[in-house]
């Protein structure tokens, strides 16, 4: 049976699986979840609610982007998307994912908040959002950053994209090399084809 992942059209977690795959080449079919109805099958196998979920084509089902990444470089190894065998390598790309993670899980929260009009909890998730920004660039400029594209630069660019679209260019505008960056990596198609739409 074909892999699906199960997402929603803004997803910047299912958004980073997405790139994943692309760059490991391996195919996928997309199939669209309404979060505010899901269906039963749906809930059944996702064991948070949550979007995304992979079923993969032997009918393996994982939860959690950051589990995801790790399983398919465990099943499908090369091309390496998690620092090949260099634990220092690997560890760059963890801690990139972990604050690209960050800005999305931040960016959420403020538009949850801003929805609720809370506008104290929206600017500390704004502020959180803009501390993990600030340490992004802090290591774009000092170089513990890994060498090859990956997990890592997968999560910054779908959070920053997120962000982005929810909240407007204000993250990316009080960290020009960040962004200057992140505008450069719309030259890879994994990450060009998978840009969201506000
Ligand atoms: N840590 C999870 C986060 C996933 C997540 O928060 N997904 C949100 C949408 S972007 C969701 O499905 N929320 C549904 C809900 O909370 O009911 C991952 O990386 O996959």
């Amino acid at each position: 049976m074909p892999r699906v992942l199960h997402t929603t059209a803004r997803s910047p977690y299912a958004r980073k699986v997405r790139i994943a795959l692309l760059e490991k080449g391996l195919p996928f079919e997309l199939a669209t979840v309404d979060l505010t109805s899901p269906t039963a099958d749906f809930l059944a196998r996702s064991p948070l609610g949550k979007v995304p979920l992979l079923v993969d084509e032997d009918g393996t089902v994982v939860f959690d982007s950051t589990v995801m990444v790790e399983y398919l470089e465990d099943r499908y190894p090369a091309p390496s998307f998690l620092g090949g065998s260099s634990f220092s390598e690997r560890l760059l790309h963890r801690e990139l994912d972990e604050l690209g993670d960050t800005i999305a899980d931040q960016g959420v929260a403020a538009f949850l908040a801003k929805g609720r009009d809370d506008a104290a909890g929206e600017g500390r998730a704004v502020a959180l959002a803009g501390r993990a920004a600030t340490e992004i660039e802090r290591r774009l400029a000092d170089g513990r950053w890994p060498a090859a594209f990956g997990v890592g630069q997968a999560a910054v660019v779908s959070g920053l994209g997120y962000f982005e679209i929810r909240h407007g260019r204000a993250l990316l505008d009080r960290h020009p090399a960040l962004a200057a960056w992140a505008a450069k990596q719309a030259e890879r198609p994994s990450v060009a084809s998978t840009t969201p739409h506000a």
